[in-house]
């Protein structure tokens, strides 16, 4: 890491302009890391410009502050950074692909072929969050955690670790927590606000309750795109409620939300209890993201069977006992 931490920031240094991007649909961990990241480098820098490019998380702007509106010359002059996203196609915005340079901070599995990135890559697939990296990186690199940059990357921790329940949570992610709650930020108001959910999202986690079905070890459940829409849901916010699914049966180890866009397009996030790793069957499909939480899209007109394919190599999972006491 000290290697890659130092490459990253000479590029940071070279640069006068950086604009720091994240993932379409951006999460706690996407947005968290993308206002620690502006925060320590203009607390450290005060003279540079670094910019936010994105649509964030509104429910938090009052906290932790708003994305910039940074136009196209800005971009294509800047040092781009990737924080919580593997490559520039998967960012939020496509202007991304303009930059001066590039640089990543991540902690996704890279799809080997899909993902490709062409710049710095500071990543480390066995961190809960990017936000943890970005605190590896501040205190090896000298970069001052304020408690603003603190509130922010413990959103990222918080969500992005469940709460710290989900595998990939360490002693050293709690040491880093409690160092924030040693500077005075203030989690419970931070939960409050990211955990907080609104009726329709309720009542739409029971509705998936009820729909789910058994296929064999795997729980899983097929909802249509409309069904979302007429609940007041987009079928991308339906598809991250795929963690409401587990519920204690120790005879299932894998979860599967599917949503189906029309008759040619499905989508499916992909989830498992410790030591059944989903991201090679996410992989298989042309999908990625983590070892235990995945997603691919499924093509149903070239493949009408990709749905049973899906469930079946997701049944066969072979359980990973190295994975058991990490
Ligand atoms: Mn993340």
């Amino acid at each position: 890491m000290e290697h890659a931490f130092k490459e990253a920031q000479r590029l940071i240094e070279a640069h006068d302009i950086i604009t720091i991007h994240g993932h379409a649909m951006p999460d706690g961990d996407c947005y968290g890391s993308q206002i620690a990241l502006r925060n320590m480098l203009l607390d450290r820098y005060p003279n540079k410009r670094v910019y936010i490019v994105g649509s964030g998380i509104p429910s938090f702007f009052d906290l932790l502050g708003k994305p910039d509106i940074v136009d196209d010359e800005t971009i294509a002059q800047s040092l781009v950074i990737l924080v919580d996203v593997s490559c520039l196609r998967r960012a939020e915005d496509p202007r991304s692909f303009n930059g001066k340079s590039f640089l990543k901070f991540d902690h996704h599995r890279p799809n080997e072929g899909l993902e490709s990135f062409d710049g710095v890559s500071v990543v480390d697939y066995r961190r809960i969050a990017a936000a943890e990296i970005l605190y590896e990186f501040a205190e090896a690199m000298g970069y001052p955690v304020s408690k603003l940059t603190g509130s922010a990357m413990y959103l990222g921790i918080v969500t992005d670790s469940g709460r710290f329940a989900y595998h990939g949570t360490t002693p050293r992610t709690m040491e880093i927590v409690n160092r924030f709650r040693g500077m005075g930020v203030r989690t419970k108001q931070i939960e409050r606000i990211a955990f907080y959910r609104p009726p329709r999202i309720r009542n739409f986690i029971t509705y998936i309750r009820r729909r789910s079905k058994m296929y064999r070890s795997v729980r899983y459940a097929v909802i249509k795109a409309e069904d979302c829409i007429k609940r007041d849901l987009t079928p991308d916010e339906a598809l991250r409620l795929v963690n409401s699914m587990k519920v204690n049966e120790p005879e299932v180890h894998t979860y599967c939300l599917i949503v189906r866009f029309n008759e040619d397009l499905a989508k499916a996030e992909l989830r498992s209890n410790r030591s059944y790793p989903v991201h090679g069957v996410a992989t298989s499909f042309g999908g990625g993201g983590h070892r235990f939480a995945s997603g691919c899209e499924l093509n149903l007109q070239k493949d009408p069977d990709a749905i049973e394919r899906l469930l079946k190599e997701l049944d066969q999972l072979e359980r990973n006992l190295e994975d058991d006491g990490a």
